[in-house]
């Protein structure tokens, strides 16, 4: 395991999925992780001798619930040396954008965009931005590159990760003089819950999405994450695409669909 050993983390969605696992690897390796998330989620598998984890249930698609949470953090720690912006939902597959509700939408919209957007500068201005020193990870998708099959039916999803795309490769050139890193890690098909949520909680259609093409375990993404964060200061892997090897592209792939 990686060292971790005393550095200070902020992530959001850390509860579930991706963000569980790459916390529990976190505090294994040392850290102290504040976990911004709408859940507690369950770190009983953690023993004391190892980091901390400390979960603020938040909305992130609420500018003063961030900022008031990240002050709050701010009278006790004077310092974050990793964020890591991971949480991020789908809804709505597979119907088409003009048949969903538009409150799915804005539910997307808001915690994918806006909650990105809400966190990053809440942490730069706190924490990141006076230090001129840290390491930003955004977990995205490689959907904010490709456009994806036809009935996927994810616009607001979609869109939202192109946005974490020009909002990534942005900051990067905005950190200019900094010691600030800002990096993107884009998975794949990943069995989590994400996809649960996507196909409105249908434990059938859940499995449906699986068929043909196994996809990566959260572990396997939390894997990567740390191996991305574990370069010394002086490398940037300023983007990695991980995914399960049949999954060529979001259209092609070795599967019937
Ligand atoms: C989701 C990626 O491949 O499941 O971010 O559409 S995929």
């Amino acid at each position: 395991m990686e060292s971790f050993k005393g550095k200070r983390v902020l992530i959001t969605g850390g509860s579930i999925g991706i963000g569980q696992a790459i916390v529990t690897r976190l505090v294994k390796g040392g850290a102290h992780v504040v976990n911004l998330s709408r859940s507690k989620g369950d770190w009983t598998n953690l023993s004391s001798e190892q980091g901390s984890v400390e979960t603020l249930t938040c909305d992130i698609g609420d500018s003063k619930a961030v900022l008031d949470a990240l002050e709050q953090l701010k009278q006790r720690q004077d310092s974050v040396d990793i964020l890591i912006n991971n949480a991020g939902i789908a809804l709505g597959a597979p119907k088409v954008f003009w048949e969903q509700p538009l409150e799915d939408i804005h539910r997307v919209i808001a915690t994918n965009v806006l909650g990105l957007v809400n966190v990053t500068h809440a942490a730069m201005k706190l924490f990141l931005g006076p230090a001129a020193k840290g390491t930003i990870l955004n977990i995205s998708s490689i959907t904010g590159l490709e456009v994806p099959i036809k009935g996927m039916g994810e616009v607001s999803y979609h869109a939202s990760k192109a946005f974490m795309e020009g909002f990534t490769n942005t900051l990067r050139h905005e950190a200019i003089g900094t010691d600030i890193r800002v990096l993107t890690l884009r998975p794949g098909f990943v069995r989590t819950n994400f996809h649960f949520d996507r196909m409105g909680k249908d434990q059938e259609k859940f499995e449906g999405v699986f068929e043909g093409l196994e996809p990566l375990s959260s572990e396997d993404v939390a894997d990567a994450a740390i191996w991305v964060l574990s370069q010394p200061e002086r490398i940037s892997i300023k983007a990695l695409d991980i995914v399960p090897t049949p999954q060529r592209s979001l259209t092609q792939n070795d599967r019937e669909w």
